[in-house]
Parts: C-alpha cells; sequence; structure tokens
C-alpha cells in the first residue's frame, strides 16, 4: 500500500516507484431499513437479492454484525463519528429541520480518510441536520456534510417520508427556481396548502400513522413545505437518480483513491419502486424496492469492474437498523408478506432492543484481498473509523470505535467483546453470547408498528447463542451471569 517516491542515482534523473498494492478505494453501501433476515444470503429464500448475495459469497458475511442502534439518526452518527449515539442526546430520529447534530470539530471517518489522501464523497440519505437551526433552505445551506469532511455531497436531508422532498448537492438545493422560494415547517401548515389529513381525495398512498402533513407527488409526508415545485425530487426514480451520482463520483475519481459512502432510501417509507420494479418481488412494495435497491447495487458493482478498480476497492455493505413492515403507510407491506421473515430467527425490529433492532446484514468485500467466509465475530458499523484508520497505518482507536481490521478483512476470528447498543434511547449490553436488557419503564410494544420495543420492569437476560430468538430470559436463573452483567452495563454506562 506504500507509494514511495526514491531519487535514482544516476544524475538529474528521478524516478518513482510505486509498489504494485495501491492505497484501496474504500465504499459503504448503506441501506435503510434492510432486516438480518431480508437478503438471501441471510436466509431469505421468498425474496432475491442476488447482489447483495454476491457480494457475500465473494466476501466476509458477518452474523454478528451490527449498527449502533435500531433507528437512522444514531446509527448513521455512530457510523460517521465512531461515537455511541447515546452519549449525545440529540441523537434521535431528527425532523427535516433539525441543525446539524455533527459537531464540525469532531474527527469524523471522511475527514481521517482525507488526511490519508482520499477524495471523499456522499451519494444519498443523510438524515445527521444541516444547518444550525434556522434553515434557509434558498441559500447556502451550512453546516452539513462538507463541512464534517466530505468533499462532495449529493443527498436527501432527511428521510424519504420527511419535507424538505428535495436533493441537495453540496449546500444548494438542486434545480431550485429563485422565483419559487421553498418554505419548510415542522409544526404549522402554510396557508392554502392541501394535507394528507385534509385532503384525502389526492393521495395515491394512504397514511396509516404519522404522515399526514404536505403531500407530494400523491404521498403525504412528515412536515409541512411550500414552494420548490421545480426542485422536487421523483419518489419513483430516486434509486436511478443516486445510483446515477454514485456511478459519477466513481468515474470522476478513479485516478485517486477515494471513499464513497453510498446511502441508498430503501427499504425505508414511503415505498416507491420504479415502475419497472413494480411487481418484482410478489411481496408488494417493500419487496420490490428491496429487488430495485438490489439491482442498484448490482450496477454500481458493474462500474467499478468497468472502470477497473473493483480489485482495488474495498466494499462495505450493511443496514443502518432493522426491518419493519408498516412504518406508516397503507402499502400491502404486511399483507403480501408471505413466508418472507424480514427478522430471520432474530426478535423484535426497528426501534427494538432486541437483536432484529440493530443486528443487520454486514458484509465485507475487497476482491482478491479477502479470501471469502463467514465471521461470528462481533463487529459494529462504529468500529469502521478506527479499523479504517488501521488500514492506513494509523492504529489509534478513537473515541468509542475499536481497531478490527483484522476480522473485517478476515483475518482474525475475534471482534468486539463488548457493544452497547441503543433503541429509542434505550440501551442493551451485548458481551460474548449474553445480553443484558435493564428495566425500563415505557410500553413492551408499538403497537403502531407491531414491533416489541423491550421495556420491562425487570432485568432481561439472554443467551444468544443457545437463544438467538430471546425467548428464554435468564435472568433469575442464572443470578451469577446477571450480576457479572450489570457490573459491565454500569461501568460502560456510568450509572
Ligand atoms: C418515525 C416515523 C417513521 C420513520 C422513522 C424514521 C411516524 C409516525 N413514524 O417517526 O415512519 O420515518 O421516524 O426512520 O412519523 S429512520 O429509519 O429514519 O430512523
Ligand atoms: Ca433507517
Amino acid at each position: 500500500m506504500t507509494i514511495a517516491c526514491k531519487n535514482d542515482q544516476k544524475k538529474g534523473e528521478t524516478a518513482e516507484v510505486v509498489t504494485n498494492e495501491k492505497k484501496p478505494n474504500i465504499v459503504v453501501i448503506y441501506l435503510d431499513d434492510l432486516g438480518y433476515g431480508d437478503v438471501g444470503a441471510y436466509g431469505a429464500t421468498e425474496l432475491k437479492t442476488p447482489h447483495m448475495d454476491a457480494l457475500a459469497a465473494g466476501g466476509i458475511r458477518f452474523t454478528n454484525g451490527y449498527a449502533s442502534s435500531a433507528t437512522c439518526t444514531p446509527s448513521r452518527f455512530a457510523l460517521l463519528t465512531g461515537i455511541y449515539p447515546w452519549r449525545n442526546k440529540n441523537a434521535r430520529i431528527l425532523p427535516g429541520t433539525a441543525p446539524l447534530l455533527i459537531d464540525t470539530a469532531q474527527y469524523t471517518l471522511p475527514k481521517m480518510l482525507k488526511e490519508h489522501g482520499y477524495h471523499t464523497g456522499i451519494v444519498g440519505k443523510w438524515h445527521l441536520g444541516l444547518g444550525t437551526g434556522h434553515v434557509n433552505w434558498n441559500e447556502a445551506i451550512k453546516p452539513g456534510p462538507n463541512e464534517v469532511g466530505f468533499d462532495e455531497s449529493y443527498i436527501l436531508a432527511a428521510t424519504q417520508d420527511r419535507v424538505p422532498t428535495v436533493y441537495i448537492e453540496n449546500d444548494k438545493v438542486d434545480g431550485l427556481d429563485p422565483n419559487d422560494p421553498i418554505k419548510v415547517d415542522y409544526h404549522k401548515n402554510f396557508e392554502g396548502e392541501p394535507t394528507g389529513k385534509d385532503n384525502p381525495e389526492m393521495l395515491t398512498m394512504k397514511w396509516h400513522h404519522g404522515h399526514n402533513n404536505s403531500i407530494v407527488n400523491g404521498i403525504p409526508r412528515i412536515g409541512f413545505m411550500k414552494g420548490g415545485e421545480t426542485a422536487k425530487w421523483s419518489d419513483i426514480d430516486m434509486a436511478d437518480h443516486f445510483l446515477a451520482k454514485a456511478q459519477e463520483y466513481v468515474r470522476s475519481h478513479k485516478n485517486e483513491p477515494f471513499f464513497l459512502y453510498y446511502a441508498l432510501q430503501q427499504p425505508h417509507v414511503p415505498r416507491t419502486p420504479h415502475p419497472r420494479f413494480v411487481g418484482s418481488s410478489g411481496m408488494g412494495p417493500r419487496g420490490d424496492v428491496i429487488v430495485e435497491a438490489d439491482w442498484c447495487i448490482g450496477e454500481f458493482i458493474k462500474t467499478l469492474e468497468e472502470e477497473g478498480i473493483l480489485e482495488n476497492t474495498l466494499i462495505v455493505f450493511s443496514s443502518d437498523n432493522g426491518p419493519v413492515l408498516n412504518d406508516g403507510y397503507y402499502d400491502d407491506a404486511v399483507e403480501k408478506l408471505g413466508d418472507h421473515d424480514p427478522n430471520g430467527p432474530l426478535r423484535g425490529g426497528k426501534y427494538s432492543m432486541y437483536e432484529a433492532g440493530t443486528r443487520v446484514p454486514f458484509i465485507t468485500y475487497w476482491k482478491g484481498k479477502i479470501t471469502p467466509g463467514v465471521s461470528d465475530a462481533v463487529v459494529c458499523q462504529m468500529d469502521l473509523l478506527s479499523s479504517l484508520a488501521a488500514l492506513n497505518g494509523d492504529d489509534q482507536e478513537y473515541g468509542d470505535s475499536r481497531n478490527l481490521l483484522g476480522a473485517l478483512l478476515g483475518n482474525a476470528d475475534k471482534g468486539r467483546d463488548e457493544l452497547m447498543l441503543e433503541a429509542s434511547s434505550k440501551t442493551a449490553l451485548r458481551k460474548g453470547d449474553w445480553i443484558l436488557i435493564p428495566p425500563y419503564k415505557g410500553v413492551f410494544k408499538y403497537d403502531h408498528v407491531n414491533i416489541e420495543i423491550g421495556s420491562m420492569p425487570t432485568f432481561q437476560l439472554y443467551n444468544l447463542k443457545e437463544d438467538p430468538g430471546q425467548q428464554k430470559n435468564l435472568a433469575e436463573e442464572n443470578p451469577e451471569k446477571l450480576r457479572e452483567m450489570i457490573a459491565d452495563y454500569t461501568r460502560i454506562r456510568g450509572k
């Protein structure tokens, strides 16, 4: 990986000695709400994901790979900063108007890679806030991704179901007509603007819970928005649009080491497959957008191949949190599920302290470098910062991020000893095969999404090796293990 320059002994002549190994490009392919059981390589049989499966077959498939949180914003915060999201009280699902969550002075994964000579880019979902609290969407929108380490950014600000429903290129709304300024408000509507609640006749997709504010493309959203007609995205074209931007990024930076964070929006709601994918899964829009995402990944990898850089690119594939079926719209996700189980063998789902909340598909792939295999090492997305620093010769560990480079490249069996997982502002500790969920107030199950969050008045202790579905609470049966886990939990959380 070293590029050495050496002065030739002959007078006046300089020879450049470049070793065969070049710094690898790094691509993080990140899905939104893709479950542990949603991928063929992780056991899905009803849903076909050939391109994700090919990554798994040619790389390391982690059976204990984790997001840091069971929701989006906190997971993405940890991925980029290497810091546990529960250390930051604002690291929770953000509205589209939230200020930038990451301090611009914070060391981040893209900043680290920049220091090591990488060009850095993000394409896709951001959801980490923008600006300082009073964003004027018609001017420069700062600080944002470009202020925390990305040289280039092309993003959707929050989520596909939240306003503003426009793309932002670096700090500008893409395609904005200055004569039709955008206004956004999360508290009150703009006079005369229709809403999902009051104008059901205008809707092409019906809301189930929440999601009844401004209507864009027939879909009711969270939050109110006015103006910006020419800048509004087309939901059915979003996957193609982000794919084209990701491909464009690769083509323009193929001659230098680059880091691309390609954050796809699927299968988060609203699920809006392009017409050529409608019906492709037989499971309704949720399955169809997973097939669409899989196709995008295949096309993206084809681009790396065509540009001759696949062998020099380390790909990390994962998801920001676990699966949910009904997340606020009537879209047949429940009705057409059939025999598919997005959780695989795990309990819970998005928002949950149980395993399906945070344990997600997690694959590393580096053609010709990584020997394909399956790893049971506990690894977390938060560890990418220190691990990729190590790949660049920096053995420091940053924040809560551990150097697991050996495990990630398939050279070591060992991952983390312990990992604190976050879900809806609550935490659970994984240590070895054990997981501890402390007592929490609040509902055990979120009825609107039909997911067990896991709050109980007593301690829960599970052995994940013997009981991956977390059915048998061993807290009473194994007081010694319980005491040990409580001590570790208290040491880490400091209370
Ligand atoms: C919830 C939304 C849900 C989804 C989630 C964020 C309601 C009722 N539910 O508040 O639909 O948008 O936030 O998902 O509004 S995440 O993957 O970005 O964390
Ligand atoms: Ca998500």
